[in-house]
């Protein structure tokens, strides 16, 4: 039979197939030949013996966090607890962009931040929307359905950004564990611990573990480039212009008279150098 594994726990792996679960393990060939079954994966599966047998073709797949088949990503941020990073979120999006995945970028805890934050987070939130981002908050839930609809879509961001509440939201049938940011720590208690996948809207919706450690590490550098989706606007004199040392480079020039977003650049440099 085939269906599509929606929860991990252990080697339990909870396989959805026209309206039925089914608990089932994975081959053991898999662990021999590092085959990793992910949540989002599609799969053959014997409804007798409840063994995965294969894995069909991926659109896609991640390893932070572990998903498969991924139409789009919503990135979500707290403004404050955890505090807000465009660092953060520029790995964020250039993971995604480098697995061809559409971004919305949503904010949480707008409630939290005084009015001088707030306007200082949306004036560089506009940077991102002009460049073709969505971005919006966790309380426009209509417009959150609208954009779920016929997707797949997983929600990622640190722990304690508010990614299951705002699914909470979204549905309450779904009840999801959420947690208290541990002030003490300085971040969650990564209230989820694993991956699931939840059918809605005719699209679906995956919940991960919060994380934060990304490293552009198994890139090659001139991938990095493609991550960042305003320098394609600029033509560089040099056909293979690597953005960094080059002299005449079109990207430093708009990066120094301000069009492209200097904060943007020294990421882009930092996910340069971690590549290999
Ligand atoms: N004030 C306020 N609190 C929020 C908002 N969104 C989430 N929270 C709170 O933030 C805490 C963490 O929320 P969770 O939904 O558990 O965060 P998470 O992203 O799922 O975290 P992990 O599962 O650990 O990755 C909870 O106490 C929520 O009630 C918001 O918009 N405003
Ligand atoms: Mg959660
Ligand atoms: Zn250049």
């Amino acid at each position: 039979m085939q269906g599509q594994i929606i929860k991990i726990s252990s080697n339990r792996h909870i396989v959805s197939s026209k309206g039925r679960e089914y608990n089932t393990i994975p081959r053991g060939k898999f662990r021999k030949e590092q085959i990793i079954p992910k949540v989002g994966d599609y799969v053959n599966f014997d409804d007798k013996s409840l063994v995965i047998e294969n894995i069909l073709p991926r659109k896609n797949t991640f390893n932070r966090p572990m998903v498969s088949n991924i139409d789009q990503a919503f990135i979500v941020i707290s403004l404050v607890n955890p505090d807000f990073s465009l660092g953060l979120l520029d790995k964020f999006i250039a993971h995604m962009e480098l697995h061809n995945v559409d971004i919305t970028i949503c904010l949480t805890k707008t409630d939290l931040v005084n009015s001088i934050k707030y306007e200082e987070i949306i004036k560089q939130m506009e940077y991102y929307k002009n460049i073709g981002y969505k971005v919006i908050t966790n309380l426009e839930l209509d417009k959150i359905k609208k954009l779920i609809k016929d997707k797949t879509n997983v929600f990622i961001g640190q722990t304690g950004a508010g990614k299951s509440s705002l699914l909470n939201k979204l549905n309450p049938n779904w009840n999801l564990k959420t947690g208290e940011v541990s002030i003490a720590l300085g971040r969650g208690r990564h209230t989820t611990r694993n991956v699931e996948l939840y059918e809605f809207l005719d699209g679906k919706v995956l919940d991960t573990p919060g994380f934060s450690a990304l490293d552009f590490t198994n890139y090659k550098k001139d991938q990095i480039k493609e991550a960042f989706i305003e320098f394609s606007k600029y033509n560089c004199p040099f056909k293979d212009c690597s953005h960094t040392k080059e002299k005449e480079c079109a990207i430093k020039k708009e990066v120094e008279e301000g069009k492209i977003l200097k904060n943007r650049y020294i990421n882009y440099l930092k996910f340069y150098e971690e590549a290999k």
